[in-house]
């Protein structure tokens, strides 16, 4: 079982516990569990491994949950989600991967229409028999229905996060084999895809090795698919298919370019290759008309032979890259050591799990200058957000703090902020002159998800032009795989934002990776910059910075174009309203 296999059953507690209408605190701790587990970088079963009391260092797990962790390690079970289930008709949770539809509704689904699976929710939608609940008119019918549709497209992706640990895990797995040489992951892994289909793992190794024996040796494999000298197929626990391709020493690089793709990227180097006279494949680059064997070996090689410079992965989608490569003007990519501190931080005082301290020391450890704690605001009961008074009373604990490190002479600061709810009529959740006194003003949208998206881009368009702002966050607040982004302009924002002199987030939490790739590189070509920020709500969650950053490495963002990439000064400077 491996962290997201465990984050995935006190998910589903919490929504079997929310549908049958159980206590809501109860409900939020099994789904902060969760959230722990899966953004926890180490696996749980290493920990173990250490002593059970190793697990009662991690934040945001209680005994209760602790058991429940040993247990799921010891036999692959909860027994407690196991009874839960059994309360339920089998298909009633699928509902749930239905775009707005939460465990209330299902329950509300359920009672009222007697709905027990995606089908007969599309088949009542079909049927009109939704228009009558309480809530919902023939507009949330269509809705449902465009859902489904949705659910069904995207269904059998994986997140990258949950990918990126089997792939090290697999990885370390297959080199423990003596003779294996190279374990590369290719696909859309190695291009840092939000959403990942299989995993796509080349090898080469010494003559003779029974590398694809010990391929599907691997404790994970449910099922065999196939098995072969050159490429094997297998289905893990987990659902997630992976093909194994053992190759040549002399076509490694020529492989890896192939199955790194993306296809569409690929079939543009072919078509250039083939203008040139060359035939390119997995196997190498070949004169088209006497068949000799040009390059393979690395991808410099393969990319040199079509007149290109070497193109990073990231930007690999057939969005322009060719044509940067052949002139030589790819540009620079941010890399995770520009990264100069996190602008976007929980702390206890509102939902995190973490004190002030824990937060800074770990930021500290990662190398940063500095962090901005970024509270909820008082609209936000749910997270704790704070009053006026507590803002203020915080505003000094950082103070405070603050002297502490520059008496102890650290060179490290942190950054008063908040993350101040944008209301639905787009006014900001606290007065002008309170956000005024922080450094970091991070503006978010935490409410109405689903309106028009006129309203939603008035809204939040109205919140940039107060000139409060300094940092517009998750702008399209989806949820990869479970919610869709808001029907937001984001032509429109991003030249709000340029005009107004504000920094667009892209939030590096797995789920959310927003802005995405594209948004990124409209950003980039308005000239807004844009900070990449983790949004933890704990220590661990800081290391998600690495998602962001190759999100905006596949959004063509170099140093320049990102706001906290810059130290502290130039950074304070920048947050300077004025
Ligand atoms: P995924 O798995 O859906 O997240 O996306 P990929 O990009 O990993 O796609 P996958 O696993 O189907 O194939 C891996 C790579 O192999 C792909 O990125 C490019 C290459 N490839 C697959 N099929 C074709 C093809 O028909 N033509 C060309 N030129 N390349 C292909
Ligand atoms: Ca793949
Ligand atoms: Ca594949």
């Amino acid at each position: 079982m491996d962290n997201p296999q465990i984050a995935r059953i006190f998910e589903e507690i919490a929504d079997i516990l929310e549908i049958k209408g159980e206590n809501p605190f109860r409900v939020r701790s099994y789904r902060n569990a969760a959230l722990v587990v899966q953004g926890f970088a180490v696996s749980l079963k290493s920990i173990v491994e250490g002593g059970e009391e190793e697990l009662e260092k991690i934040p945001g797990i209680g005994t209760s949950i602790r058991e429940k962790v040993v247990e799921i390690l010891a036999t692959g079970k909860c027994k407690f989600h196991d009874g839960l289930l059994k309360e339920l008709p089998p298909g009633l949770l699928e509902l749930l991967r239905i775009s707005g539809v939460g465990p209330k509704k299902v329950a509300l689904l359920y009672d009222k229409v007697g709905i027990k699976s995606v089908d007969e929710l599309e088949k009542a939608a079909q049927a009109h028999k939704l228009c009558g609940l309480p809530g919902m008119g023939e507009k949330s019918e269509q809705k449902i229905l465009k859902a489904v549709q949705e659910a069904k497209r995207v269904s059998g992706r994986f997140g990258l996060s949950t990918v990126r640990t089997v792939a090290e895990d697999y990885k370390s797995h297959i080199k423990k084999l003596k003779g294996v040489i190279d374990v590369e992951p290719s696909g859309s892994l190695r291009r840092w895809k939000e959403s990942i289909g299989d995993l796509d793992i080349l090898v080469t190794c010494k003559k003779g090795v029974p590398v694809m024996d010990h391929f599907v040796s691997y404790p994970e494999v449910s099922e065999v698919v196939a098995k072969g000298d050159t490429k094997s197929t297998v289905i893990l626990t987990n659902g997630l298919q992976v093909d194994l391709r053992v190759l040549d020493k002399k076509s490694f690089g020529s492989a890896l370019q192939y199955f790194t793709g993306s296809k569409a990227h690929n079939i543009a180097v072919r078509d250039r290759a083939k203008r040139m006279g060359l035939k390119i494949s997995e196997y190498g680059v070949f004169r088209e008309k006497t068949g000799k064997w040009m390059a393979g070996r690395t991808e410099q090689d393969v990319y040199g032979a079509v007149g290109l410079e070497w193109v990073p992965p990231e930007l690999r989608e057939n969005r322009g890259e060719i044509e940067a490569a052949e002139a030589s003007k790819l540009p620079g990519l941010i890399e995770l050591k520009h990264i100069k501190g996190d602008l976007h931080v929980h702390t206890k005082e509102s939902d995190g799990a973490n004190t002030l301290e824990e937060m800074a020391e770990a930021a500290m450890a990662m190398g940063y200058e500095y962090i901005a704690v970024t509270e909820h605001s008082k609209g936000l009961a749910i997270a704790r957000g704070l009053e006026e008074k507590r803002l203020l009373k915080h505003i000094e604990t950082i103070d405070r703090f603050n002297e502490r490190l520059k008496k102890k002479g650290v060179k490290f600061r942190v950054l008063k902020g908040t993350e101040v709810d944008i209301r639905s009529d787009g006014t900001l959740d606290y007065k002008s002159s309170l956000l005024e006194r922080l450094d970091c003003v991070v503006g978010a949208v935490h409410s109405g998800f689903d309106m028009p998206g006129k309203d939603m881009t008035r809204r939040i368009l109205k919140a940039i032009s107060t000139a409060k702002l300094h940092i517009l966050a998750h702008p399209t607040g989806r949820l990869i795989g479970t919610r869709e982004p808001y029907a937001v302009d984001m032509e429109k924002v991003i030249n709000a934002a340029k005009k107004y002199g504000v920094f667009l987030e892209l939030n590096a939490y797995p789920e959310r990776l927003d802005l995405n790739d594209i948004h990124c590189k409209l950003a980039k070509d308005t000239g807004v910059l844009v900070a990449i920020s983790t949004d933890a709500h704990n220590t661990l969650h800081l290391k998600n910075i690495v998602y962001g950053v190759h999100t905006a490495r596949r959004g063509w963002l170099g140093k320049k174009d990102v706001l906290n990439a810059g130290g502290l000064k130039e950074v304070l400077k920048l947050l300077k309203k004025g």
